[in-house]
């Protein structure tokens, strides 16, 4: 590595740009000192941010930047230059495609990382020859997406975020924006709440969400299609429905309601473990609201049958007609600043920039007009098969911007499975997991050191804007893609781009949904899909008079609850995993921050008092989670607000890792993993166990 005091300084300038955090997409800037603040934007209109766009700037201007490109000999990193990392990526590539065809490369986006870098990553995977690209939206709304496009024809927010703030009752689903999309929450669903709107929230634990809830149902893990078919249920019972809207915009109520007839509130309501009650409050304040709105997140989608969960979902929005109206519809809150992005324009192996099907002939044609080279018309391989396939048919693996073996399921087996790859390449900011499994590590660019655009949860495309040279010999993103685009495809005039603009004017002509914006246009501001310049800023509310499937009608879907894919053992508990306000995801950027650890150190096992004494546990005892796949230590957090019978707690810290404990059950339709729900065993840490620990701690 470059000594760090022959690092010459950096300079910093302030330009209005996007928080690298989550899909709310505040603006923000270099405020000098090392430090980011807000400013007005067309998200934050006041210029509010939470704590973690408050401490964006810490990774920027952090010693553990990767400044040098990093290739491995005889088993350890040594410093390279560019031009020798780069051609150990293509002749490491090369050599896979040869011997096994563009098939036996997986090519990971990223949601981190803007519109412009995924557009060349899924063009040079498709130009190579392979639909393998995925970004972990899989991981993520994958299934949301799925049920969505499905039924409504596109898989994103139906609404935007200034209308949750005109609504009559917000039924939050397996979501907990007061902590993972805090201005969305701060800025626009408490305003409703303090306006008189019902806030309904679903969800195992009590967190700061629950806090401003009027009603709670702190269901079992696994049980959403229970609580979803009972509410519809008393719905249809309680003449909730609005029947014109069934009559001129939905096919199968009969259907539905012979179900429904069938499902027995109070039986599901002990299936989920709460009260029929609660259920009934719940339908009443979403059947009889004027306008409602539905807001679902991870604990909704994120479960082998989180494709079913979210079509339960789908059924209240169309039993009461709150779909097509303002302040309605279904919205799933995005996960990182471009997850809706990155998927936007191609880093999915079904779906070509702008979601045109890759088996639709035409499609494929008109992307082949501008690339010059048709894209291959099998689908690819989503990002958890592809990591199951290690070793097999896939070989290779080019990593952008995301951490897999930390943030995949199963995540001990993921990582050997790393190391039965004949090459991988890593572009990242840090060292991270996964890159302890490249071959080549190339140092990318922060959220501060690039321009391009991102497209928020509510379809907003925004501009990013650099605050900062790079660090060292790092380089940005855009280029170094752009230069494998050049080096490992035998179309080197596809990638010459004259920067992020030309590649962005690009997709607007290959999808369809954002034809017709442009830099110019977005200006300061945004500009939404799907766009037209006759609406000026492009459609706030989707399937308004016709869904986007291009059809009058939606269909309703019957919906049977599936068990998980962990049977629970006797003394078991369930294991479901999620966020923290503080910190974020794998934790790479977030506990790189001295501010957010400071907040928040370490991670901590939420059980209830019952469960806790059970097993001879006090708050604050490191205890040992174990099953089949793993075990960790952690410290327990004796504590109601998690239900009887689960126990919580983060991915964002390597002691524990989470995902050591969850399983590779995935959804049959979406391949979403079930990050929520895991049978594991919970005990006190054995002294000796502890001591030892203590001994290694610092290790990481
Ligand atoms: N501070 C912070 N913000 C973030 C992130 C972060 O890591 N930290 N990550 C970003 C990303 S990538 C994403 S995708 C979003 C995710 O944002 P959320 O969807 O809010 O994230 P989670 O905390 O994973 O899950 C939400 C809730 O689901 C609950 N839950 C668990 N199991 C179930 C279940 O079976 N049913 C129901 N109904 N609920 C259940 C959990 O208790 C949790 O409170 O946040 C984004 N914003
Ligand atoms: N147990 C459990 N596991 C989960 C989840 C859960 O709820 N529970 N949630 C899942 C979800 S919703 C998600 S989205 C995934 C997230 O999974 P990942 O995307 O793998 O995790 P991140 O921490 O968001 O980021 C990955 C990497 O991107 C790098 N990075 C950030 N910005 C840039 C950039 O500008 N350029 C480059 N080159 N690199 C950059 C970071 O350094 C980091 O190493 O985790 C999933 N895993
Ligand atoms: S709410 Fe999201 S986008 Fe806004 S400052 Fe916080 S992390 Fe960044
Ligand atoms: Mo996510």
């Amino acid at each position: 590595m470059t000594d760090p005091t022959e690092t010459p300084e950096r300079s910093f300038e302030s330009n209005p740009t996007v928080c690298p955090f989550c899909g709310v997409g505040c603006q923000i800037e270099y405020a000098g000192r090392g430090s980011a603040t807000g400013v007005e934007g067309p998200v934050n209109e006041r210029g509010e941010i939470c704590p973690k766009g408050a401490a964006a700037f810490d990774v920027v201007d952090n010693d553990d930047r990767l400044t040098e490109p990093l290739v491995r000999h005889d088993g350890h990193f040594v410093t390279a230059p560019w031009e020798e990392a780069l051609d150990r990526v293509a002749s490491g590539i090369g050599r896979v495609v040869d011997e096994h065809g563009p098939d036996a490369v997986q090519f990971f986006a990223s949601s981190n990382c803007t519109n412009e870098e995924n557009y060349v990553l899924q063009k040079l995977a498709r130009v190579l020859g392979t639909n393998n690209v995925d970004n972990c939206a899989r991981l993520c709304h994958a299934s949301t997406v799925a049920a969505m496009s499905e039924r409504f024809g596109a898989g994103a927010m139906t609404n935007t975020l200034d209308d949750l703030s005109e609504t009559d009752c917000i039924l939050v689903n397996g979501a907990n924006p007061a902590e993972q999309h805090p201005v969305a929450f701060r800025s626009y669903v408490l305003p409703a709440v303090r306006d008189g709107a019902t806030l309904v929230h679903v969800d195992p634990r009590a967190n700061d969400t629950t806090e401003a809830a009027d009603v709670h149902l702190p269901l079992r893990p696994g049980t959403d299609i229970e609580v979803a078919n009972a509410i519809a249920a008393v719905l249809v019972e309680e003449d909730l429905v609005d029947e014109a809207f069934l009559a001129e915009r939905t096919t199968g109520f009969d259907r539905l309601r012979e179900h429904l007839a069938d499902v027995d509130v109070a039986a599901n309501a002990e299936a989920a473990g709460v009260e029929p009650a609660a259920i009934r409050e719940a339908a009443r304040a979403y059947g009889e609201a004027d306008r409602a709105a539905i807001v679902t997140g991870m604990g909704t989608s994120q479960h082998r049958c989180g494709t079913d969960n979210v079509h339960a979902l789908l059924n209240l929005a169309l039993l009461t007609g709150n779909i097509g109206r303002p302040g309605t519809g279904v919205n799933p809150l995005r996960g990182q600043n471009n997850v809706q992005g990155a998927s936007d324009v191609g880093g999915l192996p079904g779906v070509l920039p702008g979601y045109e099907p890759v088996t639709d002939a035409a499609a494929r044609e008109r992307v082949a007009a501008e690339w010059g080279v048709e894209p291959p018309a099998e689908p690819g391989l989503t990002e958890v098969e592809a990591t199951h396939r290690f070793g097999d048919e896939v070989r290779a693996a080019v990593v952008f911007g995301e951490n897999p073996a930390v943030t995949e399921p199963n995540a001990t087996a993921v990582a050997s499975a790393f190391e039965e790859l004949d090459f991988c390449v890593v572009i990242d900011l840090f060292e991270t997991a996964t890159a302890a499994h490249a071959d080549v590590v190339l140092p990318g660019s922060a959220w501060a050191e690039k321009s391009g655009t991102v497209t928020n949860t509510d379809r907003r495309v925004m501009r990013m804007r650099p605050n900062a040279d790079l660090p060292g010999n790092a380089r940005c993103d855009f280029e170094i893609l752009a230069d494998l685009g050049r080096r490992l495809t035998d179309r080197p005039e596809a990638f010459d781009y004259d920067g992020p603009e030309a590649a962005f004017d690009e997709l607007t002509r290959v999808a369809a949904i954002y034809e017709g914006m442009s830099y110019e246009g977005i200006g300061d501001g945004y500009q939404r899909w799907p766009f037209s310049e006759r609406d000026g800023t492009g459609t706030d509310v989707l399937h308004a008079e016709t869904f986007a499937t291009g059809e009058r009608t939606a269909p309703l879907a019957v919906v049977d609850p599936v068990p998980p894919a962990d049977d629970l053992g006797a003394d078991e508990l369930t294991l479901t995993t999620g966020r923290v306000l503080q910190h974020f995801n794998s934790g790479a950027l977030s506990r790189r921050s001295e501010r957010l650890t400071a907040m928040r150190g370490e991670d901590v096992l939420q059980i209830h008092p019952d469960d806790a004494a059970e097993r001879g546990i006090n708050d604050g005892d490191r205890v040992t989670v174990s099953n089949e796949r793993g075990t960790v230590e952690v410290a327990a957090d004796v504590t109601p607000a998690v239900r009887e019978g689960v126990a919580f707690c983060t991915f964002h810290y390597p002691e524990p890792l989470a995902n050591a404990l969850t399983g590779d059950a995935l959804d049959p339709e979406a391949k979403i993993p079930e990050f929520k729900h895991s049978a594991v065993a919970v005990e006190p840490t054995a002294e000796g166990d502890a001591l030892a620990e203590r001994d290694a701690a610092g290790a990481d």
